[in-house]
């Protein structure tokens, strides 16, 4: 069976992950796009879906006979109506980050889906799928002992003038917010922001950069350092102390150089290039569990946990750095 996808949202990576199931991976073919700037849909159709109708709202997308499963890669606030229309319509649904902008949002999805009761949800947390993730989890699970401490760090390189402080967790940090806990299989119990100064290429309405420290339920202390404006690359790198040894997430592959009088490699700039396998797999993963009508790989509530855990982080921002409590609901069982 081809799974005929229709993507809302055709910005970079609505762009990227047509490209890929089109031209890249198997079972499925993009049939229909849709978004607010129609001359952003016909540029992708024309470029790398030229079978694809363009629907002028993502409400009559979702609703088309001709479309089996929805890709949500539109601006975060709009995910929640295009998720929750899906649901509504039986259809399985990727959902890039964040599932939605507010906990409530995201628990509105999840109560959709639990009533539904079949999983419809893949949210795009592509970190699970990247190979440097996964070779990470496995010796953590199985080498290192109990872990401690966790040292991350998410620098990019620059981000729009629009970008202000909270985006640095609702936009950037909830990577880290769900793969940490996926990683140490655990959940998080408080929140602590600091800022040091801020560096030169922030502006009045962003603090930039920022440390998050977050505790987790069996008692490891993680510490994250946001650097949205680090100039030199896009930089992600994880530590993980434990109680025997060490282990840290692998740098991308790189040619290392003794040219010049300097030992050197290159360090990546663009997102769309540190992930593009793990784009591959995660919705290489949505396409066969979309043939049999269902969802695989994270979750409505992943992404509804990493919702609340961003709104404490944005509490904490704002705390001076005093801790915000995470108290997590009850899972329902259609996510154990
Ligand atoms: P973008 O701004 O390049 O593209 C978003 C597109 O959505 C625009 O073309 C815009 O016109 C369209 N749009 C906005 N509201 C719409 C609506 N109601 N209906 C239809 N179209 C609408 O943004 P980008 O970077 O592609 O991000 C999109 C989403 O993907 C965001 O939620 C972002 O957080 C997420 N993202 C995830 C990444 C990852 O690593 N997993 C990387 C980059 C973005
Ligand atoms: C972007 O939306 C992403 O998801 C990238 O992975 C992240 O590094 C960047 O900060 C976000 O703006």
């Amino acid at each position: 069976m081809t799974v005929r996808i229709g993507v809302i949202g055709t910005g970079a990576i609505g762009r990227d992950h047509a490209r890929r199931i089109n031209q890249v991976l198997g079972g499925a073919t993009v049939v229909a796009l849709s978004d607010l700037n129609r001359a952003s849909a016909e540029a992708v159709k024309s470029d790398v879906a030229p079978d694809a109708a363009i629907f002028t709202t993502g409400e009559e997308l979702i609703a088309s006979p001709d479309v089996d499963a929805v890709l949500v890669t539109s601006w975060g606030a709009t995910h929640e109506q295009y998720v929750l229309a899906a649901i509504a319509a039986g259809k399985p649904c990727f959902c890039e980050k964040p599932l939605a902008t507010t906990a409530d949002g995201a628990k509105r999805i999840v109560d959709a889906e639990v009533a539904h009761g079949k999983r419809l949800v893949q949210v795009g947390f592509m970190r699970r799928y990247d190979a440097g993730y996964v070779a990470l989890k496995q010796f953590v699970d199985t080498k290192i002992g109990a872990p401690i401490m966790v040292h991350a760090a998410h620098r990019n390189p620059a981000v729009p003038e629009q970008y202000v402080t909270p985006m640095a967790i609702h936009d950037t940090m909830i990577h880290e917010i769900d793969v940490l806990r996926w990683l140490l299989n655990d959940d998080y119990v408080s929140a602590r922001v600091l800022f040091p100064r801020s560096a030169a290429r922030s502006h009045a309405k962003l603090r930039d950069p920022q440390i998050v420290i977050l505790e987790t339920a069996k008692g490891t202390i993680i510490d994250v350092e946001i650097f949205v404006n680090c100039h030199y690359g896009y930089d992600i790198q994880c530590e993980v102390v434990g109680e025997d040894g060490i282990a840290s997430l692998p740098e991308p592959l790189a040619i290392q150089s003794r040219l010049g009088a300097k030992l050197q490699n290159d360090i990546l700039t663009d997102w769309k290039d540190r992930f593009i396998a793990s784009y591959d797999v995660e919705l290489q993963d949505f396409i066969n569990a979309a043939g049999k009508g269902t969802a695989a790989g994270p979750n409505s509530w992943d992404g509804y946990v990493a919702a609340i855990t961003s709104d404490a982080c944005v509490a904490a921002q704002e705390a001076e750095g005093a801790a915000v409590a995470i108290n997590l609901p009850t899972r329902p069982a259609l996510y154990n």
